[in-house]
């Protein structure tokens, strides 16, 4: 059975094409430095987003027409998998991204949550043998049901942390029996309402035997998965434990963990943090812990997680100018975690939201890879920080001096030179390199 029955296989059209079901600006085959686009980016489709979610919100009933809202149980999920890879098919694209309960209902006990998965899990297998999409992750979901109501590998409750545990551990196995290229972690619960009633102590130190049993676990069954975590600093929890990069960093040092995990870096969660997204993949990056990408975007007149599909230039620019400087992602990818918006309800609005996203994409390839080809800001940089390549600050680059040598050195000084930073002009440059994004 087919779902999509109004869309062909989307194909690369050119920027002047005016089909809506084409890409205008992505072009798997095209070589950007040496490698297709198709290598560079990596795209990825949020199984929860796009064959789960029903567009409700706190206000309001779900509203997306979907094709295959006459099922329902374990009906409803083999539909989705068809649904799924047929639209994989049509978009072209390389890998999908799911939790547990995205795929298969949870049952009455954890055994019936097991048999469904595993009924579902040989289904997308099958599946798989013939498809060329590939799986970038899975993760469990321990944030939805009430039973993480106070956390999951932070929960006061040991109940609760043992039946986290058997849902990574059941995750492990998944992932290794689809050959997932990673395994994320994003703790919406994992963190706390009020330090009225917590333990933060024993919830860190538990959270990281948690994570120190996964990488055990992993590497007993032999899946060789990147370990990601995904930051956010809040909602559903007031304050979540993975606040940030630089919080995951001081955690994953403080317990030994950082060389089994990267980053799972989300642009909605990155200005959540109050922080760019190229500030989060920045940081990522300079600490070789850039791993892989949820890509979205928020809404700066709202203070919450909207998920919206990529379509900012300029972020989608500065984020691959990161991407490009990191080497690539690795085995990560961009995978969309996005939704499309609730009056956006028809199931041909998947496509448009997924072309949007991924034309974005691809022209924020094109742009900083123009940038970095033309030394734009490597030139900028180098020439800021000059002072460090000669001299005395050659001899604090090379931790070869002291207070005192430095003291004297301030001592001898007359009056200090400093240069314009030139924001403005630099700025001016990328919207040039931007508006130029057909010429490369
Ligand atoms: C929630 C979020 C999750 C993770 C996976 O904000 O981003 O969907 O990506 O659990
Ligand atoms: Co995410």
């Amino acid at each position: 059975m087919t779902f999509f029955n109004d869309v062909e296989k989307v194909q690369y059209e050119g920027p002047r094409s005016t089909n809506p079901y084409a890409f205008k600006y992505y072009n798997p085959e095209e070589i950007v430095a040496g490698k297709t686009m198709a290598e560079h980016l990596r795209f990825s489709i949020a199984y929860w987003h796009t064959f789960v979610g029903d567009g409700s919100d706190p206000f309001g009933v779900g509203t997306m027409q979907r094709p295959w809202d006459q099922y329902s149980g374990m009906d409803l999920a083999k539909a989705r998998v068809e649904a799924a890879f047929e639209f994989f098919e049509k978009l072209n694209v390389p890998y999908f991204c799911f939790h547990d309960v995205d795929v298969a209902p949870e049952g009455e006990t954890l055994a019936d949550t097991y048999k469904n998965l595993d009924e579902i899990v040989l289904m997308i297998k099958d599946y798989m043998k013939t498809s060329k999409t590939k799986l970038l992750w899975n993760t469990a979901n321990m944030f939805t049901h009430p039973r993480w109501i106070h956390g999951a590998a932070t929960s006061p409750n040991a109940d609760v942390y043992a039946y986290a545990a058997a849902k990574v551990k059941k995750g492990l196995e998944i992932g290794k029996e689809l050959g997932a290229e990673n395994y994320v972690f994003w703790g919406g619960r994992e963190g706390y309402e009020t330090l009225l009633n917590t333990n933060m102590k024993l919830e860190l130190d538990n959270l990281a035997r948690f994570f120190h049993m996964a990488v055990d676990y992993a590497k007993e069954i032999g899946f060789d998965a990147q370990f990601l975590i995904e930051p956010k600093p809040k909602e559903p929890t007031k304050h979540q434990y993975d606040f940030d990069v630089a919080t995951g960093i001081a955690f994953l040092k403080t317990y030994g963990l950082d060389e089994h995990f990267k980053f799972n870096i989300e642009a909605n969660h990155a200005t959540l943090a109050g922080h760019t997204f190229e500030h989060e993949l920045h940081l990522a990056r300079i600490h070789d812990m850039l791993g892989s990408v949820d890509a979205n975007q928020g809404d700066t007149l709202l203070g919450w997680d909207t998920d919206e599909f990529p379509t900012d230039l300029y972020t989608t620019t500065l984020a691959m100018y990161e991407i490009l400087k990191n080497g690539g992602l690795g085995k990560g990818g961009l995978n969309f975690d996005a939704k499309v918006r609730r009056g956006s309800f028809e199931a041909n609005d998947l496509f448009h939201a997924h072309i949007a996203g991924m034309d974005s994409f691809a022209i924020g390839l094109k742009v900083a890879n123009q940038l970095l080809e033309d030394r734009v800001l490597e030139d900028v940089i180098d020439n800021r920080y000059k002072s460090y390549q000669s001299g005395i600050g050659q001899k604090i680059a090379n931790n070869d001096t002291n207070l005192k040598e430095l003291e004297a050195y301030a001592l001898s000084l007359g009056e200090i030179k400093h240069s314009s930073g030139q924001q403005e002009r630099i700025k001016a440059t990328l919207n040039q390199y931007l508006l130029r994004v057909n010429e490369y």
